[in-house]
């Protein structure tokens, strides 16, 4: 089968990570070469493999030598600068980059003075206090790095998948085994079903009339490295990133079963099993059955299932160590958040790391059923920032396009300000006041200590102009673990000056997370859903934010963009308190 746009742009994301492996040059001009091409690649909506070569470069950023490699692998199914990088440049050492602080260039001299070729040698090397030894390095950089490591080692997410890798990867394996014919059914389970922000491996459950085609098709998939296992109905493999992938092929009239066992939490399941033995049943992979005569009662669907034991439906994302089956017994489970009716941390074009025009996000945002959008650039503290300039032509284009819509769809001209390392803004007091919804997120200084953290969150909760916190800990999940802070502090000076904390739903940042929404959901805080997104069809990333709140059990009185429209759009027109 010809390569895709799929393929293609995989292909100039691994040729720009591990360019800057090999130039050890963040600024290098290949990689940003790379990178364009996959922007412009992705705005593409033509058929790519009809393109001849000319026509490839004549799209504005792919330049001759970038168009070369997407012929050549339209025609040969691979690349062969690709292959030279990948032999040098093996995935442990492209794991390695996660490390926050850990640069390409550290890196290259990492490996070249001391062999470090994986995180075991990185540890090693860590141990022995060899770093220090290093021209250029000291006591205090290899503490810097020994630090950034055991941080994510205490977040557990050395060897596990963050999830903004393992749903992608995962989304993409579904669709290719539900391409293969007999198939009626593909749907991962476990923990990424669960929507855990790290994944062990993930699990996939497909129903079809035979096993074997689906069993070869992922076998065959270009994702993947190498086999681990195969058996009756199952197969394991390890894909080119290192992630496991644990494939179940079964019969329709077990999906629901299937789908309950392999989901889990493995608490949850053993909370089950023994709900069903008190009542004479078995509970396993296959069915619910009676125990004397081995009848099955429910196995088709998990609701079936829950029905056969007295319980409603519990939905993955509260599966967890049992607790929650108790809860649905008393009716207390959490409700779902209704439908959100606005969005208040969106990028468009003018930001330099979005790429949708102000157009097609409010296009996007009227297709969902808003009735509020903030469209909120990147303040000019960032790389990616905006002047006051343009930041006051955008405000008339939004006061233009808001006439045409009428009362449709309330826009609100926003920002979002940096919090700098002692709560300063960005512009002036006065230039902040005229936008129409200010929220401010820290980017910068995360080494801070906890109590600076605090403070200057707090400071900018204070200032007139701040409606919204944005992603609070300023985490990435699986490489940045995100500043210290006082939550208690933070969750006080937001109640006392009625600023609102954002749910961030970029899978990177899913910030606040859920375990700090659990203490937030004690307060009285207003929470706020967002996708943060950076390109238009990025909108629909509020839904992770909503299965983070769901996690959490956040009630939906305590969500501003889950209220009736006109209460959310008093609580945004509201001066503040
Ligand atoms: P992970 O992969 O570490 O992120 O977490 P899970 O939950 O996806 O765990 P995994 O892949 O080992 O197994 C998937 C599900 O299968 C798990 O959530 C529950 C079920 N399961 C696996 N092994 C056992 C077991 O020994 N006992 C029970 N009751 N359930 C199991
Ligand atoms: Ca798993
Ligand atoms: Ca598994
Ligand atoms: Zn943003």
């Amino acid at each position: 089968m010809a390569a895709g746009k799929r393929e293609i742009l995989e292909m100039l994301r691994e040729l720009a990570q591990l360019t800057l492996l090999e130039e050890e040059n963040p600024q290098s001009f290949r990689v940003r070469a790379y990178e364009s091409a996959e922007h412009a690649i992705n705005a593409q909506t033509a058929e790519l493999s009809a393109l001849s070569l000319k026509e490839l470069q004549q799209i504005e950023g792919i330049g001759k030598s970038t168009a070369e490699k997407i012929r050549e692998l339209i025609e040969t199914d691979r690349v062969q600068r690709l292959d030279e990088l990948r032999a040098k440049h093996p995935q442990s050492v492209v794991a390695l980059l996660r490390i926050q602080g850990l640069g390409p260039k550290m890196l290259g001299r990492l490996r070249a003075e001391l062999g470090v070729q994986s995180l075991a040698d990185l540890r090693r090397v860590l141990a022995e206090q060899r770093l220090r030894g290093l021209k250029g390095f000291g006591e205090k950089s290899e503490e810097k790095l020994r630090l950034a490591v055991a941080k994510l080692e205490e977040q557990g997410v050395l060897d596990r998948s963050p999830i903004a890798d393992a749903l992608p990867l995962a989304e993409r394996i579904l669709e290719e085994l539900r391409a293969v014919p007999g198939v009626s059914h593909a749907q991962y389970a476990g923990s990424l079903r669960r929507f855990s922000e790290t994944i062990g491996d993930i699990d996939i459950i497909v129903t079809a009339s035979a096993a074997e085609p689906v069993m070869q098709a992922l076998i065959r998939s270009s994702v993947v490295d190498r086999v681990l296992a195969q058996g009756e109905g199952k197969t394991s493999i390890v894909t080119r990133g290192e992630v496991q992938v644990d494939l179940r092929v079964v019969a329709d009239h077990q999906l629901g079963a299937a789908l309950l066992y392999f989901t889990g939490s493995k608490g949850h399941n053993i909370k089950l099993r023994q709900r069903a033995l008190a009542r004479g049943l078995t509970l396993n992979e296959y069915a619910l059955s009676e125990l004397d005569s081995g009848k099955v009662v429910a196995s088709e669907t998990e609701a079936a299932i829950y029905a056969a034991l007295g319980l409603p439906f519990i939905p993955p994302v509260l599966r967890e160590d049992g607790g929650e089956i108790e809860a649905a017994e008393a009716g207390r489970l959490p409700l779902p958040l209704p439908a959100l009716l606005g969005d208040f941390h969106v990028h468009t074009e003018l930001s330099g790391d979005a790429r949708s025009s102000l157009r097609e996000v409010v296009q996007s945002a009227r297709a969902r059923g808003y009735r509020a959008l903030a469209i909120t650039e990147h303040a000019e503290g960032t790389r990616a920032g905006v002047g006051r300039a343009q930041l006051l032509e955008q405000a008339a284009q939004i006061r233009s396009l808001q006439a045409e819509l009428g009362t449709e769809l309330r826009l609100l001209h926003g920002v979002e300000l940096n919090i700098g390392p002692e709560g300063e803004l960005d512009y002036d007091p006065e230039f902040r006041a005229q936008f129409d919804f200010c929220l401010a997120s820290v980017h910068s200084h995360f080494e801070l200590e906890r109590a600076a953290q605090t403070q200057r969150i707090v400071r900018a909760m204070e200032d007139p102009s701040v409606r919204m916190i944005g992603h609070l800990a300023a985490r990435h999940i699986g490489s940045g673990p995100g500043i210290e802070l006082d939550l208690e502090a933070v969750l006080a000076a937001a109640e006392r000056t009625g600023t609102a904390l954002e749910i961030n739903g970029s899978l990177e940042r899913l910030d606040l997370s859920v375990d700090m929404l659990r203490v937030a959901r004690q307060r009285r805080v207003a929470l706020i859903l967002t996708s943060d997104a950076h390109h238009e069809a990025e909108l629909g990333r509020i839904q992770f934010a909503a299965l983070n709140a769901q996690r959490a059990g956040v009630a939906p009185e305590q969500v501003v963009n889950a209220w009736p429209a006109p209460r959310m759009l008093d609580w945004l027109a509201a001066k503040r308190a």
